[in-house]
């Protein structure tokens, strides 16, 4: 099964694709990790990346669907593919969709998780402040002002994916607001309805 976690910043896609994993030995395929890594590599395009990803804003459609690309090639992904935080615009979803009919893959269903706006300042802010107490390294884009820009990104060109895959018939809409445990019960129950 090929799922797409859709949501805002700090909906909790990157925290139900690991749990994914765990429990259905599913492949995460999180562009953000995979940008948060290119970001350590010290080249031109890890540089140019770290500073889009500071501000909050979306790094460019290019990059990100080459580095799905590469991905793809290495994972054989036999227990499935969970599409963690991509595709975030329309182009990106238009190239997975020819990447996964090159593959003779499927996309099973596109999992959209709400989430309110302070609800998503308290989960990102919290998350900043956890780290820091702790003596770990905070990520750059986890304060106030990123976040803002982060949402402004996500209402502007990630949302209109909600209605490009409700027309396809593929969209399930669930709460992200309650427990992760919760949360991840919403998931399974949209997954068996496949
Ligand atoms: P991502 O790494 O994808 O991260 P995110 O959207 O900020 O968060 P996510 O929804 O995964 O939340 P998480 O589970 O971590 O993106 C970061 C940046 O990378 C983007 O801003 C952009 O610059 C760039 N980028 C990534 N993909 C791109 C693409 N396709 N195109 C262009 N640019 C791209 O959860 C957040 C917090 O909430 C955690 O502290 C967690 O513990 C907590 N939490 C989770 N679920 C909870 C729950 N149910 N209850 C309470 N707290 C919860």
């Amino acid at each position: 099964m090929n799922i797409i976690l859709l949501g805002p910043p700090g909906a909790g896609k990157g925290t139900q694709a690991q749990k994914l994993v765990e429990e259905r030995n599913m492949v995460q395929l999180s562009t953000g990790d995979m940008l948060r890594a290119a970001r350590t590599s010290g080249t031109d395009m890890g540089n140019k990346v770290a500073e889009v990803m500071d501000r909050g804003e979306l790094v460019t459609d290019d990059i990100v669907i080459g580095l799905i690309r590469e991905q793809l090639a290495k994972d054989d992904g036999a227990g499935g593919y969970i599409f963690d935080g991509f595709p975030r615009t329309l182009a990106q979803a238009d190239a997975l969709g020819r990447l996964l009919i090159d593959m003779g893959e499927n996309l099973d269903a596109v999992i959209e998780l709400q989430v309110d706006d302070d609800a998503l300042v308290g989960r990102i802010v919290g998350r900043a402040k956890e780290a820091a107490a702790a003596g770990q390294p905070v990520r750059a884009d986890d304060n106030e002002e990123s976040l803002r820009i982060r949402l402004m990104a996500y209402y502007k060109q990630t949302s209109p994916l909600v209605g490009y895959y409700y027309a396809k018939g593929d969209l399930r809409s669930i709460n992200g607001l309650g427990s992760m445990e919760e949360v991840a019960e919403s998931i399974a129950k949209a997954m068996a309805g496949k």
